[in-house]
């Protein structure tokens, strides 16, 4: 199990066969990059340290629900995003929302 990959349906690559379980049977909350079912600041932290290659702990997993565009990759404009739905502004991805499978 060690050496396979895993994807979500929609293509992006899951760090881990736990992470794969999850977002295939449950989806995930869009934006909520530390897993914690909440969207909030240390959401948007958690993005900036990626950014700033700081250690994160489960980085790929941050990606997975942090990046918006679903285009694989993770910058301060998917921060930006979610700190714009924080504030009650407008965003065009569906932040806070289930990614269903
Ligand atoms: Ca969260």
């Amino acid at each position: 199990m060690d050496n396979q990959a895993f994807f979500s349906p929609q293509g992006a690559a899951l760090p881990s066969l736990t992470v794969f379980k999850e977002v295939v049977r449950d989806g995930f909350l869009l934006g909520d990059t530390d897993s914690d079912s909440t969207l909030d600041i240390p959401d948007v932290t958690l993005i900036q340290r990626v950014c700033a290659y700081a250690d994160v702990k489960d980085e790929q997993a941050v990606i997975l629900r942090g990046d918006l565009s679903r285009d694989g990759s993770l910058d301060v404009i998917d921060a930006t995003y979610i700190q714009r739905r924080l504030a009650g502004m407008y965003t065009p991805y569906p932040i806070g929302t289930i990614i269903a499978p």
